[in-house]
């Protein structure tokens, strides 16, 4: 059903990435010696790829990463297959990135198409931002990072900046059925109906149970992926959560867009927004003291805030650049409001499918005692719930903010 492997394809494994390396030695701009000793270990903890770190051993600053795609889906196994040709859109996505962000892309070595395989920058002076968010740690640079990194990536691959051949001749590139599809399901459908893939924990089921059965948010969620599916509006990063910005008090970094292609910005700011409401949700227990909480709070709340307004104003700079006539004040406007209605909806249905459906997040799945992981949860479903249902009524991201603010938990349940 998929292109067929390469007939040089093999997965590496910690002991033959080395030796992989040192045959590939003059495409990585002097990284390694010739025949120096090498260190290697596997550290993939995604849902599909092997992800290896390769680094000199009398130098660790003398690195790199190699993230190789596999030709299934690492979290589920060999039953369910997927093209590892995954691996070429994310380089080619990365190559995008770069071009317009250099500050927040890690730089790719090469892309091996034989291998399926993606060499780059180790960023061995950052963490993966779920992580650091977990243990509450604030990223004062973040909303500034990020909001440009959107706008430039966003913006500049939208038809407000391409010229027409150019945006059609991108969207075929960057076609990308298959991650598509996981996004369809996973993400929009599975977890409004019974499934065998969902998997959220039995104690939070009542709410669970009660979302499937409303009408309304039905409705709305339907319209959410319909526009997923159809708005091909410039090119996505397509699974842009925190486990995807690796951070540090200085900078930041977008990893891992194997999901790209052409699809609304809203999916990403949301995906970004939506995570953050989810660390918002999990230290309604994980930080137990009420100083300390509303203090993180504040940050995440004031991070989404300035991460739109950075995003306007870097979007603005593309207006600019964009014929006048084509593109009158009232329709700017308009645009921007529909990219912030996208926004609520595509990060509601990101936060509600890491509590219902496969594949979840550490943040609330990783709260260990079940009556703190359910009040987590149940106030991340009701964000989500509020985002999507309001959002059409937001005219700013503080209203927005204020939507997502005013939810509590359901869990325990009185009735
Ligand atoms: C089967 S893949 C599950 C999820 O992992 C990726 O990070 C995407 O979010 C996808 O939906
Ligand atoms: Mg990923």
């Amino acid at each position: 059903m998929f292109k067929e492997l390469p007939p040089n394809y093999r997965p590496l494994e910690e002991s033959t990435v080395i030796d992989y390396v040192r045959s590939q030695a003059d495409r990585l701009n002097g990284v390694f010696r010739t025949g120096e000793p090498l260190e290697a270990v596997e550290v993939g903890d995604g849902n599909l790829n092997l992800v290896f770190k390769i680094w000199a051993q009398d130098d660790p600053e003398r690195t790199v990463v190699i993230k190789q795609a596999l030709p299934y889906v690492r979290l589920v196994g060999e039953s369910w297959p997927m093209p590892a040709d995954r691996a070429r859109i994310e380089a080619q996505a990365l190559d995008v990135e770069y071009r317009y962000c250099p500050q927040h892309t890690p730089r790719v070595y090469y892309f091996d198409p034989e291998m399926y395989l993606i060499v780059m920058q180790n960023l061995n002076h950052h963490i993966v931002m779920r992580k650091g968010l977990i243990q509450g740690i604030k990223y004062p640079h973040f909303a500034e990072h990020i909001g440009v990194f959107l706008a430039k990536t966003l913006g500049m691959t939208s038809d407000l900046v391409l010229d027409y051949r150019t945006k059609k001749e991108e969207v075929a590139r960057f076609i990308n059925p298959e991650l598509c599809k996981i996004t369809e399901d996973l993400v929009f459908t599975e977890p409004y109906r019974k499934t065998e893939r969902n998997a959220y924990h039995k104690e939070i089921e009542p709410q669970v149970l009660a979302f499937q059965a409303d009408e309304a948010l039905h409705v709305e969620m339907a319209k959410m992926k319909e526009k997923f599916m159809t708005h091909a509006q410039a090119l996505i990063h397509g699974d842009l959560h925190t486990g995807s910005i690796m951070v540090n008090e200085t900078e930041t970094f977008v990893i891992d867009p194997e999901f790209a292609f052409y699809g609304p910005m809203g999916f990403d700011i949301g995906a970004v927004i939506g995570n953050l409401f989810l660390s918002y949700a999990s230290h309604e227990v994980r930080s137990p003291d009420p100083e300390k909480r509303a203090d993180f709070r504040r940050y995440l709340t004031d991070t989404v805030i300035d991460l739109w307004h950075v995003f306007e104003r870097e979007f603005q700079a593309i207006w600019d650049q964009v014929d006048p006539m084509d593109m009158p004040k009232g329709y700017q406007e308009d645009y921007m409001l529909r990219v912030l209605h996208d926004t609520a909806g595509m990060g509601a249905a990101k936060m509600m499918r890491r509590i219902i459906g496969l594949a979840g997040v550490e943040d609330i799945r990783g709260i260990e005692d079940v009556e703190e992981r359910s009040i987590a949860a149940s106030l991340a479903l009701n964000i989500g719930r509020a985002l999507l249902l309001e959002r059409e009524q937001m005219r700013t991201i503080e209203d927005l903010v204020e939507v997502a603010t005013a939810c509590k938990p359901t869990y325990p349940w009185t009735d």
